[in-house]
């Protein structure tokens, strides 16, 4: 999925989106249940009862068409919540289980927009029903301002206890906490789906099976603020050029986690890890001097480790967690892994 420009289409009828369109649960006087879509170059009548709207009838596809294809601000603009949580930023993911009903909703009236068509008219509250189907959708939400908020979406492939295959990719058995779905990838395309506002869902898939469609994957909230709290924080700071990290390993299967020989209980397992570091300067697969001492050592994993412990520890926002250091090694140069694991851990930092 890229960012589709919103077309003027009303396209309600495709994924189930009839639940979508209104139910604002608030009373509302003049909220626009049975007429959710203003049309195109009609002025809105149920605008002009809006106690607050001042000016013309907004007009939502006109709003939404002005959106282009520019990612929005690392800010939440909207501060929409999702299942009784606001997106730390503006351009964030969210997952449901098929058939599952999304709640969002806002301290003031805005409208959404689901894979390019406006579904819905203007309201504090919405609810969507995921469909069925496995799979990555674009939902923006928008005011009559021009503000706007992303979320990709991904109904999840459900997953039960003791199933070790999906449609031919190797998932392997969970020790414990099996998750009770999987985000499904069903192409290369899917993998430049957005969850951040640096990071796409690909650069978190398994080094199993590369050739294998459809692949699954998980990324944890807490792991996700984390490295792009990091990342945005060493852009602000001018440490590096790069607009994300390079991903060495984020989530693992258990089978691939045990294939790998790696730990058990690996964070891993639950997309709540990822080995990281910058890689622009130059882009080699190796971490960059980072440090500016003219050499790629472990001191570089280091300066990362530092950074995100001073950067970790001085933030109520940012979730705790695990961050090590690594030095190089015969198949991997220095990183840092970060986990979202609920506490603070710390190692591989002499
Ligand atoms: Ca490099
Ligand atoms: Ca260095």
């Amino acid at each position: 999925m890229t960012h589709h420009p919103i077309l003027a289409s009303l396209a309600v009828a495709t994924l189930g989106l009839a639940t979508c369109a209104d139910a604002p649960r608030q009373a509302a006087p003049a909220a626009p249940d049975s007429e959710p879509e203003a049309r195109a170059g009609e002025a809105d009548p149920a605008g002009t009862n809006r106690s607050q709207d001042a000016g013309a009838a907004p007009d939502l596809e006109t709003i939404a068409a002005g959106f282009g294809d520019a990612v929005p601000a690392g800010e939440t603009w909207l501060k929409v919540e999702t299942a009784g949580k606001a997106a730390p930023y503006g351009l964030w993911h969210e997952t449901v289980m098929p058939g599952e009903t999304l709640e969002i909703s806002h301290e003031a009236d805005f409208a959404l927009a689901l894979d390019g068509a406006v579904v819905s008219g203007l309201a504090a509250e919405h609810s969507w029903t995921a469909p069925a189907e496995a799979g990555a959708h674009e939902l923006v939400a928008f005011d009559t301002e021009g503000r706007r908020q992303v979320l990709s979406v991904f109904v999840l492939t459900p997953l039960d206890d003791g199933e070790t295959v999906l449609e031919g990719y190797r998932i392997g058995t969970y020790p414990r906490n099996t998750p009770e779905g999987l985000i499904r990838l069903a192409d290369a395309e899917a993998l430049s789906t957005p969850v951040s506002p640096n990071f796409t869902i690909g650069q978190f898939i398994c080094k199993q099976q590369p050739g294998h469609w459809p692949k699954f994957v998980l990324v944890t909230d807490p792991m996700l603020v984390r490295i792009e709290a990091l990342i945005g924080e060493l852009q602000q700071e001018n440490r590096t050029g790069a607009d994300s990290f390079f991903v060495m390993s984020g989530f693992r299967t258990p089978f691939y986690n045990t294939a790998i020989g790696s730990a058990r209980l690996s964070r891993h397992m639950y997309g709540d890890a990822a080995d990281v570091f910058v890689d622009v300067d130059p882009e080699n697969n190796v971490m960059d001097d980072i440090n500016g001492d003219g050499r790629v050592t472990r001191a570089d994993a280091e300066f990362l480790y530092d950074f995100a412990s001073e950067l970790f520890t001085g933030s109520d926002a940012i979730p705790a967690g695990g961050i090590g250091a690594y030095g190089a090694n015969a198949v991997h140069g220095p990183f840092v892994h970060i986990d979202g694991r609920g506490r603070a851990a710390r190692w591989g930092r002499g």
